[in-house]
């Protein structure tokens, strides 16, 4: 049997983690082995984090991402296979890269044909930001980040508008057919990760399909490069302690002061996300814009001891980044909850340098 591997691309913040947690949970319903992959310029991910509690099997590869490091990613998948047969494999890549069918799909195809079977490579887009693109205006981006958007969209055999849940119906058509004008090859799908609509349609084509990496787009690395190294980059783990905090507050209190800091420099903000954990519950948080509504869910309660993973990604110098993050955490702290920094990486990634650059599509058969 070929494990069957899914990719699901799309920049920060489209709702790839959401998404791969609900599938994971849905393709488990029907018995069907699931692993996961997530991917990251450094460790201490919160996706990992949050889709361990999925109960499925997941792996990370850290340190570059999925096409700077095709062994990583491949070893990745092959540790999973070990630990159990799977049926489907889904992989996140990093937010911030796109070329992946020529740089994952098309070796993949050709040099794992035995052991895998490539699905459609699906691209997520936040409508938000899908709109402002399509209108010509950068959703906040610098334009560089913009292409790298717009590359991600080009390339992507299934591109899937998420959060429809935040439009009305008439606006999800005319966004539909506005995107399938743009990149007609593309097949346009339509979902929200959150309550499920049109999750099942893509899903089971997704599965059914073997025709992957259909395109490859014309990628220029300088602007790629520059897209990617506009953004400050920041994972840290926290041990916070306390003679007694609730957990739920600190994370709101943060997040909100975070965003402020953020809107005051005006600095667009790919993502910031944190969870935070006592025992076997949790609270996760995200920043997706500096006057989105924050998105709080699930419960870390009261208690005197908790982890905290945070990744922030802005546009923003790296120690910019740093200084304002370590500030607003001793900040929310107050002098009640005292924060011990178990791990603490904040980068601008490199130039993109990919193991594999084909520059033909590879045929699979089905
Ligand atoms: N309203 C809405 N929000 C969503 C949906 N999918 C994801 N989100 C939110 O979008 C934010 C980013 O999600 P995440 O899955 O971390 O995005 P990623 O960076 O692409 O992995 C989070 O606040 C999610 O709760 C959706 O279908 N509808
Ligand atoms: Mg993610």
């Amino acid at each position: 049997m070929k494990t069957k591997i899914i990719l699901v691309g799309g920049f920060l913040g489209a709702g790839k983690t959401t998404l791969l947690g609900e599938i994971a949970h849905r393709l488990s319903r029907t018995g069907k082995q699931v692993g996961l992959i997530t991917n990251d310029q450094a460790s201490e991910l919160v996706d990992t984090v949050f889709l361990a509690y999925t109960g499925t099997t997941v792996s990370e590869v850290s340190g570059s991402c999925f096409c700077c490091n095709f062994p990583g990613f491949t070893d990745a998948i092959a540790y999973i296979n070990e630990k159990k047969a799977m049926d489907v494999i889904i992989a996140e890549p990093v937010g911030s890269c796109t070329d992946l069918s020529a740089t994952i799909l098309q070796p993949l195809k050709e040099k794992f044909a035995k052991k895998l079977s490539v699905a459609p490579l699906s691209v997520l887009v936040d409508p938000q930001q899908l709109t402002a693109i399509l209108e010509g205006r950068g959703a906040g981006l610098h334009p560089s980040a913009v292409y790298i958007l717009r590359k991600q969209l080009e390339e992507a055999d299934f591109i899937i508008i998420n959060k429809t849940d935040l439009l009305k119906a008439e606006a999800v058509a005319a966004l539909q057919k506005r995107t399938g004008e743009e990149w007609p090859w593309a097949k346009i799908h339509a979902i929200s990760a959150k309550n499920g609509d049109g999750l099942e349609n893509w899903l089971n084509k997704v599965l059914q399909s073997s025709e992957a990496g259909t395109r490859l787009a014309e990628v220029d690395y300088d602007i790629y490069a520059e897209g990617e190294a506009v953004l400050g980059w920041l994972n840290t783990t926290v041990k916070l302690q306390s003679t007694s905090a609730n957990w739920d507050l600190y994370a709101d209190k943060l997040l909100h002061a975070l965003q402020r800091r953020f809107a005051e420099l005006n600095a667009a903000v790919g993502h910031v996300k944190l969870l935070i954990k006592t025992g076997n519950d949790f609270v996760i948080g995200n920043i997706t814009g500096p006057h989105n509504l924050l998105n709080i869910r699930g419960s870390a309660g009261e208690g005197k001891e908790a982890r905290m993973t945070l990744n922030a990604r802005a546009q923003m110098e790296p120690a910019t980044l740093e200084a304002i993050v370590l500030e607003e955490i001793a900040r929310a702290g107050g002098s009640n909850i005292t924060a011990e920094f178990a791990a603490l990486k904040c980068l601008k990634p490199g130039r993109p340098n990919p193991t594999y650059r084909y520059d033909q599509i590879v045929a699979q058969s089905s």
